[in-house]
């Protein structure tokens, strides 16, 4: 019986004894030893119930045996769903109560707190702690390893990834095994991915770009990895002289050109940085290319849809630009108002089309409805035009949306949670430019009539609710929020105000 992606990706290596795994001063983790991991991860998951279609869900940390869990969900026909550490356990009970997962895999920190919202959702909570340890590795131990693959096709889900939306609620991108794979194929080709390659992996690996867009090439391709816990500029400076490839957000390729250690030599071994998840300014690119030699190679992606469109290997990586999109996929520029298709040159609503575009929203027909036109194009909120050589640019964006390090934040999840605070009467949550972020968040609140805000009595009670990365850098208390005559609060005069005040941060 095959299995779609698993037989793809993980299978044709299991029996290898070459190194798939780099981690420093510990010993390399080879594909076999990957595998034997996997089958036993797969084992544990069948002993506990998991079958075809279950959700796993797993916020745990960046591992060999965290990346292990994902392919031995694949292996059991399961649902992988990823969750960013950084969610407070408030943030995580949303996920496990809408997707109902089987089993929820945490750090043993975590365990006394997700256990229970765990239980009342039918899920058993099990550990899985960043040095491997833990009730899960306990049980894979005991299992019984699990060799054959379950039965896939190719419609299958094989993830749910939660993506925050500008309107309510959270919403689950269904990922099938055939938008995963056909996504990777196509990618490993046009970046020419082989297994003479050792790629910098140091992105997290609960979002597209971290799991399904490095790990997934880097598995089609039988190449190596520095499997790298986080960013961090020594570890990525240690591994670059003998890797080949990087993918980074910009936030990566800023931090790196502030090391005076980032150097023409230091990369001559590489041929390619890639960087995506937001945008790359123009300025960047051209500092990176006179710095190294390298010109960064920029492509643009969504959770819904992985990636869409990519500067090409060969042709000319145009900075400021997304590039061409990838064959197999369509891109189309629309009225923001009407649908109606417009011209090349004009700036509109970007619209995605292909075998990448996800299959819709976990249990929410009317939102897919929303985003998901009947001819199958996906409504992306991003604003772009296609230059007349067919680059596409993207210009901005329609979804009230930061981007922060690479982290989607949706202003309207957190002014929710500022109007629930004591004493706060509205607030609004905006972008304002940071160095090293891209963007940084900012809050604007006004208190009730008689009530003195204090903006870091504010941050306090905001942890617990909010995860770190999405709490407002700095917050400002006003009179009242900026409005049109038809009532809407004018973002664009708080971003203008606001433009300048977290230019210091870092
Ligand atoms: C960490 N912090 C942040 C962020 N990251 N605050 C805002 N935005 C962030 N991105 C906060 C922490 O809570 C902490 O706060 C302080 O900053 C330092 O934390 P630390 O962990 O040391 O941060 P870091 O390691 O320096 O992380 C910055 C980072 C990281 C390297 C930029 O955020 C990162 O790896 N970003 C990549 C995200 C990504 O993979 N995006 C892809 C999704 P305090 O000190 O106050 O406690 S988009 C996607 O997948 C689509 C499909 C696509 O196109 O790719
Ligand atoms: P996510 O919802 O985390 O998948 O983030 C997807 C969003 O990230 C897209 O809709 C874009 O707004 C943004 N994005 C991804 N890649 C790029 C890029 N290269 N340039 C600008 N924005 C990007």
């Amino acid at each position: 019986m095959a299995n779609h992606l698993f037989d793809a990706l993980f299978g044709p290596h299991a029996q290898s004894n070459e190194q798939f795994l780099l981690l420093g001063d510990r010993p390399a983790m080879t594909h076999r030893a990957f595998a034997g991991l996997m089958a036993r991860y797969a084992g544990a998951m069948r002993a506990h119930g998991v079958t075809r279609g279950d959700r796993v869900a797993v916020q745990v940390a960046k591992s060999p045996q965290a990346l292990a869990v994902y392919g031995a969900c694949i292996k059991c026909g399961a649902v992988l769903l990823p969750l960013n550490t950084a969610y407070t356990p408030d943030e995580i009970a949303y996920f496990v109560g809408d997707a109902e997962p089987a089993l929820l895999l945490c750090d043993e920190a975590a365990e006394s707190r997700l256990a229970p919202m765990a239980a009342d959702a039918g899920a058993t909570a099990m550990t899985l702690n960043s040095d491997g340890s833990g009730s899960f590795a306990d049980a894979a131990a005991a299992a019984e390893p699990f060799e054959t693959p379950a039965a896939a096709e190719a419609g299958d889900l094989a993830a749910i990834l939660y993506t925050s939306g500008t309107t309510g609620r959270a919403k689950g991108a269904m990922l099938s095994h055939e938008n995963l794979l056909s996504n990777a194929q196509v990618l490993r080709e046009l970046w020419r991915f082989d297994a003479e390659d050792t790629l910098v992996h140091a992105l997290p690996i609960f979002h597209t770009h971290g799991l399904f867009v490095a790990v997934n090439i880097a598995l089609l391709a039988g190449a190596r990895m520095h499997f790298l816990p986080k960013f961090d500029v020594d570890a990525i400076i240690g591994a670059i002289p003998a890797a080949t490839a990087m993918m980074g957000v910009p936030t990566f390729y800023t931090r790196l050109l502030d090391d005076p250690r980032l150097t023409r030599e230091l990369t001559t071994n590489m041929r390619l940085f890639i960087s995506g998840s937001a945008p790359l300014l123009a300025e960047t690119h051209e500092r990176f290319e006179a710095r190294t030699g390298h010109r960064i190679l920029e492509r643009y992606g969504m959770t819904e849809t992985n990636m869409n469109t990519s500067n090409p290997y060969d042709g000319e990586r145009r900075a400021g630009t997304v590039g061409l999109p990838l064959p197999g996929t369509e891109i189309r520029i629309t009225d923001p108002q009407s649908g109606r298709e417009l011209a090349d040159g004009e700036t509109g609503m970007i619209e995605v089309r292909g075998p990448n575009v996800f299959k819709g929203y976990w249990r929410m027909p009317e939102k897919t409805a929303e985003e998901k036109r009947e001819n199958g194009f996906f409504i992306t909120g991003d604003l772009g035009m296609i230059d007349p050589d067919g680059y596409l640019r993207i210009v901005g964006r329609q979804k009230d949306l930061i981007i922060s390090g690479g982290y989607n934040i949706y202003p309207k999840e957190i002014e929710a949670t500022l109007d629930d605070l004591p004493g706060v009467l509205e607030s609004a949550v905006i972008a304002a430019p940071h160095a090293d972020l891209g963007e940084g968040v900012v809050g604007v609140i006004v208190g009730e009539p008689g009530v003195q805000i204090d903006p870091e009595e504010i941050v306090g009670l905001l942890s617990g609710k909010l995860a770190r990365f999405k709490q407002p850098r700095r917050i400002f208390v006003v009179d009242a929020l900026p409005r049109n005559t038809m009532g809407k609060v004018q973002k664009n005069m708080l971003r203008q105000q606001y433009a300048d005040c977290l230019q210091q941060s870092r």
